[in-house]
């Protein structure tokens, strides 16, 4: 039976150090309960994957969360012929066919134009220096979007992903979030609309053209489900490659196994996601009264599956702090087969999860090829930000400059 504790999300000492507590989750069976808010946080595997998989667990929060921010509902929010038809929309453009056909060279030609800024230099950080344009150019690209106004797309983007995000605003966080959006509106309703103009081949335009129910999307759907893949897109792209690079260069031997043999990259990709997920917190809404291991969760209550907690639930996972490659799949008995809640799962599973894998996959690889030589300062040290989303704040890393200055002549 689990038992109650109190806690404060806000809390410096839980912001800073989830983990620590994700830990007593487990050892102590405990259910969280934020002291503000009353919100219940759950981390253990089974419940999490009941949760999300549940329909007593709705997606109300997003009305709250999402929709203001966006226009209109976001794909998480829809049930039933309307969801499957709009997802089925989305999914027909993230195939792997799609990746490899008009996809795959973009993000290489991307990858070489931001490595070339930087390759002469010996050292740089992953976060700062690579991923932070590389989170939003990549999107834009795959989305069929123009790229040269990137810099206010990504601060707006930000903008209302701290809304989408946040655990307690202030006032003048909240107006800022406000005039984001409103500003990416803006931006986008233009482009939105011509796209279901001509031929153009551009995801946006394919999606503004898709046939939902009897007819297209609104222009309004439209943008709102742009900005939805958006930043689901962007904003943990960056912060999953920084874990990745900080995971496999921590341990200079499996750095090494990846580099020679880079099928191994995919695995490594999964472990990065169960470890250190970009995303920790997951909404819902709680329908009706349900009993969580012996723990009663009234009607109405806002609940919070944690994912870093779940991913590291040692009921599922052997030596769950440890960075393992190749993992084992956990027994088959475990419900979703201890396949690492990263993506979600049930219904509303991460509509981008294959997609993003080839892409980071990709990316990853150029990466190596790149930078040779490639490892972590003397120094180094992790450290991450972020609650609801969570990331390196920053990973410096070094690799060798053959030419220095021919090198530089080039770039
Ligand atoms: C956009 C939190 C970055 C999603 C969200 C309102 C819905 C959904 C998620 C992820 C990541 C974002 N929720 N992506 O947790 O699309």
């Amino acid at each position: 039976m689990a038992t109650i504790c109190e806690f404060d999300v806000q809390s410096d000492s839980f912001q800073s150090d989830p983990w620590k507590l994700y830990a007593r989750v487990h050892s102590e069976d405990l259910v969280l309960k934020d002291r503000s808010t009353g919100s219940f946080f759950l981390g253990r595997y089974a419940q999490v994957h009941r949760v999300l998989g549940s329909s007593l667990y709705t997606t109300a929060p997003l009305a709250v969360r999402a929709q203001p921010v966006l226009g209109a509902r976001v794909l998480a929010q829809m049930e039933g012929v309307e969801h499957a038809v709009k997802r089925r929309a989305v999914l027909s453009q993230l195939t792997a066919r799609r990746f490899r056909e008009h996809h795959a060279a973009l993000l290489e030609q991307l990858v070489d134009q931001l490595i070339q800024r930087v390759c002469d230099r010996g050292s740089l950080d992953l976060m700062r220096d690579f991923g932070s344009d590389y989170s939003i150019l990549a999107t834009l690209r795959v989305l069929g979007l123009p790229v040269d106004r990137h810099d206010e797309v990504a601060s707006w983007q930000q903008g209302v992903t701290r809304f989408i995000t946040s655990l307690g605003m202030t006032e003048e966080e909240r107006d800022t979030a406000f005039e984001s959006s409103r500003c990416l509106i803006e931006y986008l309703t233009p482009i939105v609309a011509a796209a279901a103009e001509g031929f153009q081949q551009g995801m946006v335009s394919q999606l503004r053209r898709a046939q939902v129910d009897h007819g297209v999307m609104s222009v309004q759907e439209c943008v709102a489900l742009v900005m939805n893949l958006l930043l689901a897109a962007s904003e943990p792209a960056d912060k999953t490659l920084g874990y990745l690079f900080h995971h496999l260069l921590s341990d200079p031997e499996i750095f090494r196994r990846v580099s020679e043999e880079r099928g191994l990259l995919a695995a490594a990709l999964e472990e990065t996601l169960r470890l250190t997920p970009p995303v920790h917190l997951v909404p819902r809404q709680l329908q009706s009264e349900d009993e969580v291991d012996g723990v009663r969760l009234p009607a109405g209550s806002s609940v919070f599956c944690m994912i870093g907690a779940a991913n590291r639930d040692p009921a599922v996972y052997e030596n769950p702090d440890r960075f393992i490659l190749p993992r084992q799949r956990a027994c088959s008995a475990q419900p979703g087969r201890g396949r690492h809640l990263a993506f979600g799962a049930g219904p509303h599973i991460c509509v981008g999860a294959a997609f993003s894998l080839m892409q980071l996959e990709l990316t990853a690889n150029a990466l190596i090829d790149r930078l040779p030589g490639l490892r972590l300062p003397g120094t180094y040290e992790l450290r991450e930000r972020g609650t609801y989303t969570r990331g390196p704040s920053a990973v410096h890393v070094e690799f060798d400059v053959a030419n220095p200055r021919e090198a530089a002549r080039v770039s």
